[in-house]
């Protein structure tokens, strides 16, 4: 509860920020698009990771003006970026479930678009398999942001009881198959083949296919098929200031 009121101040008092991780792509090395993930400093709890605090920002509705202060800093930031020189970077920004039920969601999404002169084409909108969103409500949805020319992506893949139901409803350009899969690899035949599978499968939908949280240089040889890489093994989420310093020794 103490917490709940917390979170009422948090955006303003500018105790929430965005961290980056990088999306190394294979075939080139180089840092084809970042992560947004983000961050709440309490000035006396410390650091509240967004597990713990998104789920009250959805109770509260906080999740409406917190959402889109994330979107909107995510395009902003890639911007300049862009401006920076780094120009073909993009960037992928997680939604929940709030959002799909607020006013506007794909009105809010041109406007920062807009606002932020970001083409559409280098944002990445992340759903998951686990939003209790009706179906058909979230297929309009999806089918109008894909109208404004973002990218839309299954996050978590695998985990959920509706992931083939979300690659037929939805418009889907890319899966992350999640990281519960990526961890045994090596270890787990069973693990292994499935992901073999997903892998396989993204290819002949054409999508877009990421694997999430790669720690260990031995689970590459059974991702070599994966599009993107997302992990410790090259990036813990970090600052935009260092992701900006260590651009090029991040990719290689
Ligand atoms: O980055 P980290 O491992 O702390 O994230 C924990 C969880 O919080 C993950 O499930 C992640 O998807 C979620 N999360 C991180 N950033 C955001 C965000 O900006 N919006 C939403 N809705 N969820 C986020
Ligand atoms: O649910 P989602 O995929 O959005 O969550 C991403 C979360 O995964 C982030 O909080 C990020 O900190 C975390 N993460 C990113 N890379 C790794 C990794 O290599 N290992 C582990 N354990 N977590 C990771
Ligand atoms: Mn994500
Ligand atoms: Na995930």
């Amino acid at each position: 509860l103490v917490l709940e009121q917390d979170l009422h101040y948090a955006l303003d008092n500018g105790e929430i920020y965005l961290e980056y991780q990088p999306q190394i792509n294979l075939r080139t090395g180089s840092i084809d698009s970042v992560e947004a993930l983000v961050r709440w400093q309490h000035p006396e709890k410390g650091l509240i990771s967004p597990a713990a605090f998104i789920p009250i920002a959805e109770e509260t509705g906080l999740i409406v003006p917190i959402g889109e202060w994330i979107l909107e800093t995510a395009c902003r930031q890639v911007k300049q970026w862009h401006n920076e020189g780094i120009s073909h970077i993009g960037v992928a920004v997680n939604l929940s479930t709030g959002q799909f039920f607020q006013q506007n969601l794909v009105g809010m999404v041109e406007d920062i678009l807009a606002r932020t002169d970001l083409p559409p084409h280098y944002l990445e909108l992340e759903i998951t398999e686990s939003m209790t969103v009706d179906t058909n409500h979230m297929a309009d949805i999806l089918h109008d942001l894909k109208q404004l020319g973002v990218k839309i992506a299954v996050d978590d893949f695998g985990t959920g009881y509706s992931s083939m139901y979300y690659l037929k409803k939805f418009p889907i350009d890319c899966l992350k198959i999640d990281r519960s899969f990526v961890r045994n690899v090596q270890s787990d035949h069973h693990d292994d083949v499935l992901i073999s599978m997903m892998i396989s499968m993204a290819k002949h939908l054409e999508l877009k296919v990421v694997a999430e949280g790669v720690e260990e240089i031995g689970q590459l040889s059974f991702l070599a098929d994966c599009d993107i890489i997302q992990g410790y093994l090259f990036s813990r989420p970090i600052d935009p200031e260092e992701l900006s310093a260590n651009f090029d020794t991040i990719q290689k």
